[in-house]
């Protein structure tokens, strides 16, 4: 099960790295205006997880700097667990006003992504 799983992911990762999204450009003072918004956000996931490649390459197409954190790493899956109350991947974490707002569902944060930065 486990050599199954391991290719399968590399099938999906070969496959997201040979038709890799091109990012959305914008001018300098949009782009900058977009990375403080996404300064508040990160996105705990699975490198090989098929539904964090989708949120991956939105995030890609969409020409976001959101921060990634890897929630087979203990201490992340602590905080994802801890803060959203389940070890579900993939999460979007948005903080605002020192609150937490734990996402999770790849179509729910694909269509929040699309809606603020599309
Ligand atoms: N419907 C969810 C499915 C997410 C999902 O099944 N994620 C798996 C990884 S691919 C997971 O987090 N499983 C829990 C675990 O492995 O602990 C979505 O679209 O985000």
């Amino acid at each position: 099960m486990k050599f199954i799983r391991a290719i399968l992911g590399a099938m999906i990762l070969a496959w997201d790295a040979l038709t890799r999204p091109r990012p959305m450009t914008r001018s300098a003072a949009e782009q900058a205006e977009v990375d403080d918004q996404t300064r508040h956000m990160s996105l705990y996931q699975f490198h090989t997880c098929p539904f964090c490649v989708k949120v991956r390459r939105q995030i890609r197409r969409l020409g976001l700097n959101i921060e990634l954190r890897d929630a087979r790493q203990p201490d992340i899956a602590k905080q994802l667990v801890d803060g959203g109350g389940k070890r579900k991947v993939p999460c979007l974490r948005i903080t605002s006003d020192g609150q937490d707002q734990w996402m999770y569902e790849s179509n729910d944060i694909n269509a929040f992504l699309q809606e603020k930065f599309g």
